[in-house]
């Protein structure tokens, strides 16, 4: 459960949060499929409770395992898996596996199921009480009983030690790998014990060749285990022996550094010896979902010049699998997507520059994050090799001889020659600009014929990185 099954050629995940399943199918097409993206983390598939003023937590709270939600019908969803795949990108569904929903009056969900979410029942499983935990809050974070048998701020717990709750989930789970989707993530992971997980895992389905996996491919697993390394009842370790999990620290550690709390330098070990996962076992990030909203200390896109060289950095290195967050602009933490007074989801717009309007961010269509995809694609295979540093935050490394990166994190210009391990020629620097019809847009490399070159960033520059690779020479 811990290979993603990207085709070849194609590489790293976005979270498309709250897209419709139409808007995803046509954007595998149009720009994934095309930019070599690996594959796409969609919002939750089950039927949820709707929640006034439709906040984006609304998902959140499942009320039964039917696929209709704002994302679009049981069919369209179908449509989009078999449209991506076909554009060699996978889909990945946010899977809820250990509650369903608080407490609410009058309880209706997007596909119209009831549920009298005060006495536990959901008829539309059907659930009723003795399918839970005995209500109690998750209160003690030091207890692993209270953390994984508990309410997780008042969500009815599910029980999965029950064969009959194990069933429900695992034909949920199978029903979504039969129409070709490649795997999950696993919502609040950390809030069940790995030897139930395991076993359901050990029940999901193969996926299958038809929908273009290989012979006996398990479905890719990456498990929500919030572990920043802190003193815990539970951690990351317990759950990285048959799946993937979130890596919370990678995140964390990024957004500390490039901030200017820790010198860029001091990633010249990147990986295990921080206290990482090892990389086959880490789905790594920047930002998510919760964290762009509830922890200040993370980057995001309202950071955009540092968020973006976190984001080219994770891309640049070998170090796990790697997810472009894709958010819609937020004021208050509550805010759901772009939606008309009726609740229904819109649309991005696209504009002639690629970005996104109507209230998408779409980080995947910046410039300096699609161009650093498809940097990683090329220079795939190959370890960080000539490690550079100032000795503070300017740093420079190659990935084998097939592409060169350079962070400017000081507070003053950065042009000195560096090694690049590159062929000599003419480069273009995908992050100032795109090699098209042949021109560079930005700035261009002039590699020579002992593999150095001249590297200018300046302190002041719109980006503090600069990145060639042997995809796009002139
Ligand atoms: C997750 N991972 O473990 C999700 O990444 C995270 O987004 C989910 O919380 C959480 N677990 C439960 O799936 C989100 C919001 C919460 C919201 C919850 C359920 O961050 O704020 O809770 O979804 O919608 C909300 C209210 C709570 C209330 C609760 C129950 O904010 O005050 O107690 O609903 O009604
Ligand atoms: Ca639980």
């Amino acid at each position: 459960h811990k290979d993603p099954h990207f085709k070849p050629g194609h590489d790293a995940m976005v979270h498309l949060f709250e897209w419709k399943w139409n808007d995803i199918a046509k954007e595998c097409e149009q720009f994934l499929g095309p930019m070599g993206f690996g594959g796409v983390q969609v919002s939750p598939l089950q039927e949820n409770l709707v929640i006034n003023n439709r906040p984006w937590w609304e998902r959140y709270q499942p009320i039964s395992y039917i696929w209709t939600t704002r994302s679009g019908s049981r069919e369209e969803f179908i449509n989009m898996v078999a449209r991506c795949n076909k554009v060699g990108v996978r889909i990945y569904v946010d899977a809820i596996l250990n509650h369903m929903s608080g407490n609410w009056q009058n309880a209706h969900g997007t596909g119209n199921s009831r549920a009298d979410t005060n006495s536990l029942s959901y008829p539309a499983v059907p659930y009723t009480a003795q399918n839970f935990h005995k209500p109690c809050a998750i209160n003690n974070y030091n207890d692993a009983v209270n953390v994984r048998n508990c309410e997780l701020t008042g969500l009815h717990d599910l029980d999965q030690s029950q064969e009959y709750v194990r069933n429900k989930l695992v034909d949920f789970m199978n029903a979504a790998i039969d129409v070709g989707v490649a795997g999950f993530r696993i919502d609040a992971a950390k809030h069940m014990w790995p030897a139930d997980l395991n076993v359901i895992y050990s029940r999901l389905h193969n996926l299958k060749t038809e929908h273009g996996f290989p012979a006996n491919a398990r479905p890719y697993i990456f498990q929500e285990v919030i572990d920043y390394g802190g003193k815990e009842a539970v951690s990351k370790h317990e759950y990285n022996s048959n799946a993937a999990v979130i890596e919370f620290k990678y995140a964390g550690e990024l957004s500390n550094a490039f901030r200017g709390n820790n010198l860029l330098k001091w990633f010249v070990n990147w990986g295990e010896k921080w206290g990482l996962l090892p990389s086959g076992d880490s789905l790594v990030f920047v930002d998510n979902h919760d964290t762009q909203r509830d922890n200040p200390q993370i980057l995001t896109y309202k950071n955009a010049k540092i968020y973006k060289m976190a984001v080219a950095f994770m891309l640049a290195h070998p170090f796990g699998t790697p997810r472009v967050m894709s958010s819609f602009d937020f004021q208050s933490k509550d805010q759901g997507p772009p939606q008309d007074g009726n609740g229904n989801i819109n649309s991005p717009t696209i504009k002639d520059d690629n970005s996104c309007g109507g209230g998408w961010i779409c980080e995947h269509r910046w410039r300096q994050i699609y161009n650093m995809v498809r940097f990683r694609n090329t220079v795939k295979g190959t370890d960080v090799n000539n490690w550079w540093d100032n000795g503070s935050n300017q740093i420079a490394f190659c990935r084998g001889n097939a592409g060169f990166v350079a962070f400017n994190a000081d507070q003053y210009d950065l042009n000195t020659n560096l090694k690049t391990c590159l062929p000599a020629g003419q480069y273009c620097d995908v992050i100032s600009g795109s090699l098209q019809n042949g021109k560079c847009t930005g700035k261009t490399v002039n590699v020579q014929q002992n593999g150095e070159a001249r590297i200018e960033i300046p302190k002041g520059a719109d980006d503090g990185v600069l990145a060639i690779h042997v995809g796009a020479k002139l």
